[in-house]
């Protein structure tokens, strides 16, 4: 047991050294497996939850563990990204040292964008440095999940490591999406494969594989200096998973494995909760997660609370329509600016100045911001694209087989919708001249 005084103290310390961290969130990437919802918008500037977009789990979990200094770096599609964070985020104190820069490809030291993770850190490393932080937090942009990066600051330093993978157990046939490590009894790692033919099961779990979350802790000096000999190694392809790791593994550094389960904020029985909203059915799936009365995913605690851009718009509201047909949402989640009037919405989420007209039945479905639905529209199992104008008689997701000649349908029958496929000519129309 630890002296009261001695515990204190440490914590004391822990809290300072999160002072000398900069975060590092990697946004670039498209997440091609969102198909449309992906044409306009890197993943992590997806909406979520009715309120938030993805990035908004990374950027909150840094904010909550005490990280105020945090460079995104951004690729692919980044507008939406960009106006997010600039007008979302702007209630750091730069007078305290406290900042979210966003990072646009610049191009600084290559002609070409970015070929892999490491090749973005590299090329802003010049930022990372300016910060003189002590340690490097290295994120992604598009995961759901609430962590206290302390707990993981404390167990890289507590090692002596020189760098640390924060990692999760899953299962064994889901485990070739990942970089898949094996560990000896201090949780050191002893091997690890990015994204494996056959993977590794972890010994005494033959159904269960240790994969990395693809975030890590480096001294800032140590990462440097590794970031700059994968630079001049012409077969590297200049990515974390694919080369930093394995190599300083198989360089016998001290490369320490740390669990999810000691940092998760948000458990759901024994398993922390951890989404990648990759595609469209888990997007789906985690934004309907969220109007069950006991979501996995705990949005209401104030203990760690996911931070955003505070819209200005009015309370929702629910009215009966002129034939006296009552406007109403059960099971679900209603955003500020939403009207729902003599229409009904059942286990569904309506994000921000979602319309509903009258007569209307919304089931199951994830309404994104800026939606009109008119009149007598039947919509199941749908997702609606932002800025979305659903007319009159409007159905969906009654009859995939007929949704898929204009919609994108989905492997569990989830109907995506977007704004430029309802404008595209439907199959046997002449387009207008
Ligand atoms: P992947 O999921 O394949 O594997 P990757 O495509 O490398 O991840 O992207 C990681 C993060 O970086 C994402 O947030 C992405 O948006 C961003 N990103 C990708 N390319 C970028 C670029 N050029 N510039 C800026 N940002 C970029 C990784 C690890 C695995 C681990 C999984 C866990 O390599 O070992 O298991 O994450 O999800
Ligand atoms: P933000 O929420 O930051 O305003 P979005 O990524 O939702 O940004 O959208 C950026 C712009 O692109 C908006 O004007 C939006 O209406 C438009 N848009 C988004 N998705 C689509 C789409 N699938 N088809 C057509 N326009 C889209």
């Amino acid at each position: 047991p630890v002296a009261p005084a001695t515990a204190a103290r440490a914590a004391a310390d822990l809290a300072h050294r999160m002072q000398h961290v900069y975060a590092v969130v990697l946004a670039g990437g498209r997440g091609s497996r969102l198909y449309q919802l992906t044409d306009r918008r890197a993943k992590p500037a997806l909406p979520f939850a009715g309120k938030l977009n993805i990035i908004d789990f990374a950027l909150s979990n840094c904010v909550n563990s005490g990280i105020r200094r945090v460079g995104v770096l951004t690729q692919y599609k980044a507008q939406s990204l960009i106006r997010h964070i600039e007008r979302g985020w702007g209630f750091l104190q730069s007078a305290l040292g406290e900042f979210i820069d966003v990072v646009p490809a610049q191009q600084q030291l290559d002609e070409r964008w970015y070929s892999g993770t490491a090749n973005a850190v590299w090329q802003n490393l010049e930022i990372v440095r300016e910060a003189r932080p002590e340690y490097v937090l290295i994120l992604a942009g598009d995961h759901v999940y609430k962590m206290d990066y302390a707990r993981l600051l404390a167990d890289h330093i507590a090692a002596g490591a020189d760098a640390t993978v924060a990692c999760i157990e899953v299962p064994l046939d889901q485990a070739r999406g990942f970089g898949v490590m094996s560990v000896d009894e201090a949780d050191r790692i002893t091997a690890f494969t990015e994204k494996p033919a056959q993977p590794q099961p972890m010994p005494g779990k033959p159904g269960r594989a240790l994969a990395s979350m693809g975030i890590y802790v480096f001294g800032t000096e140590f990462l440097c200096e590794k970031l700059a000999a994968d630079a001049a190694n012409p077969d590297s392809r200049h990515d974390f998973g694919h080369d930093i790791i394995p190599r300083l593994v198989a360089r016998g550094h001290h490369v320490l494995a740390h669990r999810f389960t000691e940092s998760c904020v948000n458990m759901v029985g024994d398993q922390p909760y951890w989404r990648d909203v990759g595609t469209v059915d888990a997007y789906w799936e985690a934004n309907l997660d969220l109007t069950h009365v006991v979501p996995e995913l705990n949005l209401y605690d104030d203990e760690w609370p996911i931070l955003s851009l505070q819209r200005q718009v009015p309370p929702a509201k629910f009215v009966f329509d002129d034939e006296g047909r009552r406007g109403s949402a059960m099971d679900s989640l209603v955003s500020g600016g939403c009207i729902v009037s003599g229409a009904t919405v059942r286990r569904s989420i309506l994000f921000s100045k979602v319309r509903v007209a009258e007569a209307s039945l919304i089931e199951d479905s994830v309404i994104l911001p800026n939606v009109q639905i008119g009149r007598r529209v039947v919509l199941q199992r749908a997702i609606v694209d932002k800025g979305c104008v659903l007319p009159d008689g409007f159905r969906a997701g009654l009859n995939v087989d007929e949704d898929r000649a204009r919609f994108h349908v989905s492997p569990r029958g989830v109907v995506l919708i977007t704004p430029d496929m309802l404008a595209a000519p439907r199959p046997g129309e002449i387009p207008p001249a």
